[in-house]
């Protein structure tokens, strides 16, 4: 087995290796958690300016931005493959093309999305007053992002916090540093205002520091265990947290489905970044009468993949990130051996490489009292279990602790949508699998341990704000009903207004007048004497 370096991380330095090669991709400053408390600092500093730059400008930067990326693609895309692992193909279909789409789509949304709302205040608009929400930036926003993605996730979160008004320090993992830095350089070419976006590479330390640097949030990206350290740490100074934590999403196929579009589907949603997908396909569930069929036709198509460094442009599956992540699928693997359950192909590393390579691996035979059939794998191996009717097929789904995506194929689309709104997941797609990161538009996070807030759509925005209640009433003479002065006549008045203010009615509320029009004398009368 070749020796397989992890990205050490030494007192002032990370170096950083390819995992498909061992070769170093690139060194970048650790930092300290007082260089943090200092980044937070400037942030803060930049804050004062930066909330004040108009709509127009902050669009003007991340479209210069984009322009950037198009004019530095190929290289990026290296990049990327070179540090992560992934295909030069999925760097750019995964992650440059999609992060794009959001940056366009926030830079020449955001000011219409926070817009000023006025609020129906129901009855008290009739009485001369007013509601009208404004959405403030938070401040500075803490980024803490994982490798998968390295340059989607971070970056589409950082331009959705900047366009709301926020400064952010980024920490990106340890396993990335260097995409992490060329975020920073990409934002800084595109003439981003200094202290605006920092980036504070380093470990788990760093991102720990992050998070007791009291910044107005965080936005969290990685393992439950983590996640819940973070919740717990920034619960400290009352920050508020997003956190994304993974899944273990299942994919139903029932008979009806088009089998060759969801045998495709499967192995791709299994097998696209090794697999290595907070919503990639981790458990699969195939109705029983099509079965076998289904198996030979994924079987088939996983044998085709063609695996090998992601820096060739043929490759489909690259190297897993890390020694530490391959080590995880090898235990999976071995413990669905144990339990009983048939590996059809795949099932090791595959040894024609220098890095970190875990062949493909189709399991038969799979069902949900098995542990990695619990427990996110995070790896290439798409496990298999059969059911007989819908009920059982969503009951199977739901029987999970997470809930980030989920998946039904089948050629009747009514049954479709009624099976995607019974199962638990903070996204369903029917006869789609895995992609939908990737639309900007839409709220992105899970139910039960996949975590909780959104990042992306109009909901994640809205985690980058706060909003603020403007509440504005015309009638300055008359006092409000409720006020001091309590009496028989008070009491009177709020049981009234109970039975017909309260209904919403303007009719019921017709009869409510002569009343409050006694208790308004009865408070003025008492204001003169
Ligand atoms: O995650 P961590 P790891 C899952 C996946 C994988 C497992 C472990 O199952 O096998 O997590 O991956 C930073 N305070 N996902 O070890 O530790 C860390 O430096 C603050 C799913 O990479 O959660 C990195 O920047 N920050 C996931 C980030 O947290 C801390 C994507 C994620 O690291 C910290 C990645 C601390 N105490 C892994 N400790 C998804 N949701 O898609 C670490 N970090």
């Amino acid at each position: 087995m070749s020796a397989v370096i992890q990205a050490p991380v030494k007192e002032n330095e990370i170096v950083s290796y390819n995992p498909a090669t061992n070769e170093e991709v690139g060194r970048v400053k650790n930092f300290s958690a007082e260089e943090v408390r200092q980044a937070v600092e400037n942030s803060r500093k930049a804050f004062q300016v930066w909330r004040k730059t108009p709509f127009a400008e902050r669009r003007r930067i991340v479209m210069r931005a984009r322009e950037v990326i198009l004019a530095q693609m190929d290289e990026i895309a290296k990049l990327i493959s070179d540090e992560m692992g992934k295909p030069l193909a999925e760097a750019m279909s995964a992650e440059i093309a999609p992060v794009l789409d959001l940056m366009q789509f926030f830079a020449k949304n955001t000011e219409k999305m926070l817009r000023p709302e006025k609020r129906n205040i129901g009855l008290l608009g009739l009485m001369g007053r007013s509601s009208k929400i404004i959405y403030k930036p938070l401040g500075v926003v803490g980024i803490i992002s994982p490798w998968n993605f390295p340059l989607s996730i971070p970056l589409g979160e950082v331009v959705m916090a900047l366009m709301a008004g926020n400064t952010v320090v980024l920490k990106p993992s340890e396993l990335t540093p260097v995409i992490g830095e060329k975020i920073a350089e990409i934002l800084e070419v595109a003439r981003l205002p200094k202290n605006v976006l920092q980036v504070v590479s380093g470990d788990g330390k760093t991102g720990s520091a992050l998070v007791d640097a009291n910044v107005d949030k965080i936005m969290f990206t990685g393992s439950v265990a983590t996640g819940k350290k973070v919740a717990e740490r920034a619960a400290k100074t009352l920050t508020p947290v997003v956190l994304e934590l993974g899944g273990k999403d299942p994919m139903i196929v029932f008979a009806d489905s088009n089998l060759d579009k969801a045998s495709s589907a499967a192995v791709w949603g299994a097998f696209t970044n090794s697999g290595q997908a907070c919503s990639s396909v981790e458990r699969l569930y195939v109705q029983e009468k099509i079965a076998e069929k289904f198996t030979r036709l994924i079987v088939e198509k996983t044998e085709e993949l063609q695996q090998g460094p992601g820096s060739d442009e043929d490759v489909e599956i690259g190297s897993m990130s890390s020694e530490t992540q391959i080590k995880i699928v090898e235990d999976h693997v071995e413990e669905f051996r144990k339990s009983g359950a048939d590996i059809l192909t795949g099932g090791k590393r595959n040894e024609s490489f220098k890095g970190v390579f875990f062949s493909p691996t189709v399991i038969k035979g799979a069902n949900n009292e098995m542990r990695p059939m619990r427990e996110e794998t995070f790896g290439p191996t798409l496990p298999i279990a059969t059911f007989k009717t819908e009920d059982e097929a969503i009951d199977l789904a739901n029987d999970t602790d997470f809930g980030l995506t989920a998946s039904v194929w089948t050629g009747d689309l009514t049954r479709g949508k009624r099976v995607a709104e019974k199962i638990l997941a903070g996204t369903v797609m029917v006869n789609e699998v895995l992609y939908t990161h990737g639309i900007g538009q839409t709220p992105w996070g899970g139910f039960k341990d996949s975590g909780y807030g959104r990042t992306h759509g109009k909901e994640g925005l809205m985690e980058l704000v706060a909003p603020q209640h403007i509440h504005i009433n015309r009638f300055l003479l008359t006092p409000d009903v409720w006020w001091f002065g309590y009496s028989k006549n008070a009491v009177e008045t709020f049981k009234q207004m109970s039975k017909t203010f309260s209904s919403g009615s303007v009719f019921r509320t017709l009869g409510f007048m002569p009343q409050m029009w006694k208790r308004i004398k009865e408070l003025t009368k008492k204001k003169g004497e």
